[in-house]
């Protein structure tokens, strides 16, 4: 699509999952990449994959995002030609564990708190700086149906995301009147290192979220991104919410394949 043809991307979370899938989406259009992660060997083969692949640039960051002194350094640290970006995805985030509200394990807490919510708070705050004054650009946050369907066991991960949809929704008022468009992208069951990350590298918990369904793939969701990045600059998407087809809600899904 024409309309990304040389826009830059900063994706977060590049090096897995819906973001390297996004990344690679993004290429294929044409677009320049800022990919930031914290594993930086994934982000050099990644970068050289679409380097090779796509004949586009590449720009990798591999920082942590707790770490919100590094987060707040991204932007001003940018080569001069990655600066002005016109599409943030903040992709980045995570669950950790199940454990119901009366055993969350506090430093599970504070990484949802820091990934989910605060560094997302803070880079969009520095690359929106540089959107209001050039006057355009494309914020898209990755929330989750757990924004909008609530469960045992996600009271802290639950609340990370409806803050992502909330802040998303809050955000579009301030911007209004303004040519930077706004988006939440909230999928259903992804099948990425999302819930080996949660259960802590128990495969067994990890691969039974997904056992007698089809679940969304990390390209799935990409191509919702990239959807909603190429529509007319007339058109806002607000949110896009997926399930997989034997899915109702985060809990409720038909297991029967
Ligand atoms: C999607 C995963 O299990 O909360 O974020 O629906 S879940």
């Amino acid at each position: 699509t024409l309309a990304l043809k040389d826009k830059i991307v900063l994706i977060t979370g590049a090096s897995s999952g819906i973001g390297r899938a996004a990344a690679q989406q993004f290429a294929e259009v044409g677009a320049k990449l800022i990919l930031v992660a914290r594993r930086d060997e994934r982000l050099q083969a990644l970068k050289r994959e679409l380097e090779e692949e796509h004949k586009v640039e590449a720009h990798t960051v591999a920082i942590d995002l707790q770490d919100l002194q590094k987060v707040s350094a991204l932007v001003p640290e940018l080569p001069d030609s990655f600066r002005d970006v016109d599409v943030l995805v903040n992709n980045a985030g995570l669950a950790l564990g199940k454990a119901p509200v009366h055993k969350n394990d506090i430093s599970d807490v504070a990484t949802m708190l820091d990934t989910n919510c605060k560094s997302l708070v803070l880079l969009t705050q520095k690359v929106s700086e540089g959107m209001v004054k050039r006057n355009g650009g494309h914020i898209i946050n990755v929330s989750s149906i757990a924004a909008h369907e609530h469960y045992a066991g996600g009271s802290v991960y639950c609340g990370t995301k409806a803050f992502v949809s909330a802040f998303t929704n809050a955000m579009r008022h301030d911007l209004v009147g303004t040519n930077i468009r706004v988006t939440a992208i909230s999928p259903g069951a992804v099948q990425t290192e999302f819930s080996n990350v949660r259960f802590k590298g128990n495969d067994q918990a990890a691969h039974s979220v997904y056992a007698g369904i089809i679940p969304l793939t990390a390209d799935d969701i990409a191509d919702q991104i990239v959807y909603a990045a190429t529509r007319p600059s007339h058109v806002q998407v607000g949110e896009i919410i997926s399930y997989a087809t034997y899915q109702a809600s985060p809990t409720n899904m038909a297991r029967v394949l």
